[in-house]
């Protein structure tokens, strides 16, 4: 009964990394960020005719739009093709991106399982598994289509194909909501989901329930590892998940506290073991580093003087080929003596008084907030990192810099 699979959602064939626009430029770089979601793809294929797996699951939004551009689903169907022609079966679900009805995605999965949207369908694999499925349209969004699965009359392991916000994790779209306690009550042996970006583990075992997060990194909230995963199942359904990464570039902003950063070869040599830390702690081809800089520096104005590609040619420099430096932003502010300033502006007293009396009692709200900001917008402060009196001191510069840009 032993058998492997892989497990990959969210390729997002075809965006238009809008959350990237305007933040690196572009013109160098351009075909190879368009053509990450498909490199990921073509990796996930060759991934899987290299270890000879029994089928591939696709758990939603592997287009990013309905209407996708021909050159993604040219690649798509090659891909498919591929799997075809080395006996591998493929099955799929519509995400919200990619909702159900789909004739694009019907036509490139017409030789494949793709799982209507109406109601939970079940394939069996002679003597190796059972794989259910229901696709997610409009319909489904509000549903908790997911509870509805259940466990086919079979000794075989029983897969549960999904695309959805299952324990209402933050940040995403709450489509075909259900809890965790819902996915377990079905008595499947796994779970395959798509939905959520970042990889998680919602239950480690009996039964598995996985998001494998995207298959890549599309905009600079996005710089956690991005993947699929290679599953065995042994005779005794005992299942082993290996991550395997598949994004050739990774989208990441870099918050950098400079800290007693009084020359210009100190500032640049703080920003860039920050980047060479990054790059080390990751696995990618290339990064699109976006930098926001913050903490402290006698040469504040200094810095905020100097233009955009200066700074720009002055942080790249020596940096190795894999890096790309794009937007900066200075957050940073002078040192001053604050106690002084207090004394001879009397908002910024008040601020400063009502900063410190601040309880933070609700500080996991604030940052849940800022999180939510941050997914969103994209330009927010790092606040997970942040202590409450590092946030509240952030904030409070921010405010007087605003207010006056001649303290330092
Ligand atoms: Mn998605």
């Amino acid at each position: 009964m032993a058998l492997s699979f892989i497990h990959c959602a969210d390729l997002h064939l075809g965006t238009p990394f809008k959350g990237v626009a305007g933040r690196f430029s572009a013109t160098d770089n351009v075909h190879e960020i368009l053509h990450a979601p498909e490199a990921a793809f073509e990796k996930i294929v060759d991934f899987a005719i290299e270890k000879k797996v029994d089928f591939v699951l696709f758990a939603g939004d592997i287009t990013d739009s309905v209407n996708v551009n021909w050159r993604s689903i040219s690649v798509l169907t090659a891909g498919l093709e591929k799997l075809a022609n080395a006996n591998i079966k493929v099955f799929a679900v519509a995400g919200n991106h990619d909702a159900m009805p789909n004739p694009t995605l019907e036509n490139a999965f017409k030789n494949c399982v793709l799982f209507d949207c109406k109601n939970i369908e079940y394939h069996e694999i002679s003597g190796k598994a059972v794989i259910g499925g229901i696709s997610f349209c409009a319909e489904n969004a509000a549903k908790n289509t997911a509870a509805n699965f259940q466990r086919q009359n079979s000794e075989l392991f029983q897969i549960a194909l999904f695309h959805g916000n299952i324990g209402g994790r933050q940040g995403y779209d709450n489509y075909s909501p259900a809890s965790i306690g819902d996915l377990v009550n079905c008595n499947m042996d796994y779970w395959a989901l798509g939905h959520i970006h970042e990889t998680a583990f919602l239950s480690e075992k009996n039964p598995v329930i996985l998001y494998s997060g995207a298959t890549l990194s599309r905009d600079v909230n996005e710089s956690s590892p991005k993947g699929f995963y290679h599953v065995q199942v042994d005779d005794f359904k005992n299942v082993k998940c290996d991550f395997i990464a598949s994004s050739p570039l990774l989208f990441c902003r870099l918050d950098i506290r400079l800290e007693n950063a009084d020359s210009m070869p100190e500032i640049k040599n703080q920003i860039r073991k920050n980047i060479l830390a990054f790059v080390t702690s990751n696995n990618a081809d290339k990064y699109f580093m976006e930098l926001v800089l913050n903490g402290s520096t006698t040469l504040d104005r200094e810095l905020r003087e100097q233009t955009d590609e200066d700074l720009h040619f002055l942080f790249s420099d020596g940096l190795p080929g894999c890096c790309i430096i794009g937007r900066i932003t200075i957050q940073t502010v002078g040192n001053f003596d604050r106690e002084l300033f207090c004394r001879e502006n009397i908002f910024a007293a008040d601020l400063h008084h009502s900063f410190k009396d601040e309880k933070s009692a609700d500080f996991p709200t604030i940052q849940a907030e800022l999180g939510t900001l941050k997914r969103n917008y994209g330009s927010f402060i790092d606040s997970e990192n942040l202590s409450f009196e590092e946030l509240a001191e952030d904030a409070e510069n921010e405010i007087i810099r605003l207010i006056t840009e001649d303290f330092a």
